[in-house]
């Protein structure tokens, strides 16, 4: 299983690339601020644009998965889908091909004939890349890929990718907002359970290069399957203040802000992945969220990576009740491999119940 993981960090590298080279390249680069000028035409063409990113990178984590595991095929999903229409009306349906020059020529007809950009993209896609990480590689796990299904948010925290403000994270804190708050999310499930086995979050835009002009990414990952519980990070718990830190999106319900004002220390950053990395790295003891505004792909893979170094994320509604009949509360762990019945669309994969993500378990005992 550790090949599953090196795959996923190394196309979680390749994502974060392409997500880089959109802002840092020129050409690619007016594509994603030119807005709101020009024809109406134009505006739905740098919408295109921006949502081509993000189905680029999925298609690409699909592609190089299937590649390694065919036995996968059909069961990695995602949020976008790869159909798409250009400023012309013309239906495209996004795929890696066989051959760069091939792939350039598919995404020019997305791109309306702009063969710079999309040859640019199309080098970033067909990269070899393998990421060198000793623990991955010592990993001995033995997950068979028929058992197992994958979420993909090839961007999570878009607006804040496109708004790309240049914040950086401060040493022992993070980012209400900017550019670190976007992230690459490819968490994996078990068919049969629909529970959390492995994540990777690839952060894309963690620290400025020394010059100032790019920047540099970092990675996450936790593997917790058949009682092997393995994370790249330390874990940092035992927070020593009685104090609560919980965090929140800055649009929650002011019921619920003024709820948990009475016991916690609130604070504010964008992207649902993105709080719960902050979670997992220490930064907050929970991440509460009311509202079903999350998705599978949005929870899955912190969610694994929370579960290898002991924590877990919850439904939040079922959590509520569960304290209120006096039973286990973290016993409502969400899971990826159902969707709701008598849903529809995206909807039949939304965490309806909310969010309660923790590291310590403990700490949602107490809440
Ligand atoms: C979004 C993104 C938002 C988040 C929302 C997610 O995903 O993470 O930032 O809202 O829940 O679905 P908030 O920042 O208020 O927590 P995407 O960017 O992929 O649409
Ligand atoms: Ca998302
Ligand atoms: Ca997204």
């Amino acid at each position: 299983m550790a090949e599953l993981l090196q795959c996923l960090l190394n196309v979680a590298e390749k994502a974060a690339n392409v997500a880089r080279v959109c802002r840092q390249e020129a050409p690619l680069f007016e594509l994603l601020v030119q807005e709101k000028t020009g024809a109406d035409k134009n505006k739905k063409f740098v919408q295109d644009f921006k949502t081509l990113a993000d189905v680029v990178i999925q298609e690409m984590i699909r592609h190089d998965v299937c590649a390694k595991f065919p036995e996968m095929s059909g069961f990695i999903h995602g949020e976008e889908s790869n159909k798409f229409e250009n400023g012309l009306g013309e239906s495209v349906t996004v795929s890696v091909c066989a051959r760069p020059e091939e792939t350039t020529a598919l995404l020019a007809k997305v791109l309306d004939g702009d063969q710079t950009a999309a040859s640019l993209l199309a080098e970033v896609i067909h990269q070899e890349l393998q990421v060198t990480d000793g623990l991955a590689e010592s990993l001995k796990v033995n997950i068979d890929p028929c058992d197992v299904g994958i979420w993909i948010d090839p961007i999570d925290g878009t607006s804040q990718y496109i708004e790309g403000k240049e914040e950086e994270e401060p040493d022992e804190g993070f980012c209400a907002s900017g550019l670190p708050c976007a992230l690459v999310l490819i968490g994996v499930y078990l068919r049969t359970t629909g529970e959390p086995v492995m994540g990777v979050i690839n952060q894309p835009f963690n620290r400025k290069e020394s010059t100032g002009k790019g920047w540099k990414g970092m990675y996450v990952w936790g593997v917790s399957y058949s009682g092997v519980n393995v994370c790249s990070l330390t874990p940092r718990h035992s927070r020593s203040h009685d104090h609560l830190s919980v965090l929140l999106s800055s649009s929650e319900r002011r019921e619920v802000k003024e709820a948990l004002a009475t016991a916690a220390t609130l604070t504010f950053a964008a992207g649902a992945g993105y709080k719960i990395l902050c979670v997992l790295q220490g930064l907050a003891d929970v991440y509460v969220l009311s509202e079903g505004s999350t998705f599978k792909w949005d929870s899955c893979a912190p969610h694994a990576i929370l579960r290898a170094l002991g924590g877990g994320v919850c439904d939040l509604k079922q959590c509520v009740s569960a304290r209120a009949n006096g039973e286990v509360q973290n016993a409502s762990q969400i899971t990826y491999h159902q969707p709701h019945s008598g849903s529809n669309g995206v909807e039949k994969w939304a965490n309806r119940g909310g969010i309660l993500a923790y590291l310590d378990p403990s700490v949602i005992q107490r809440e």
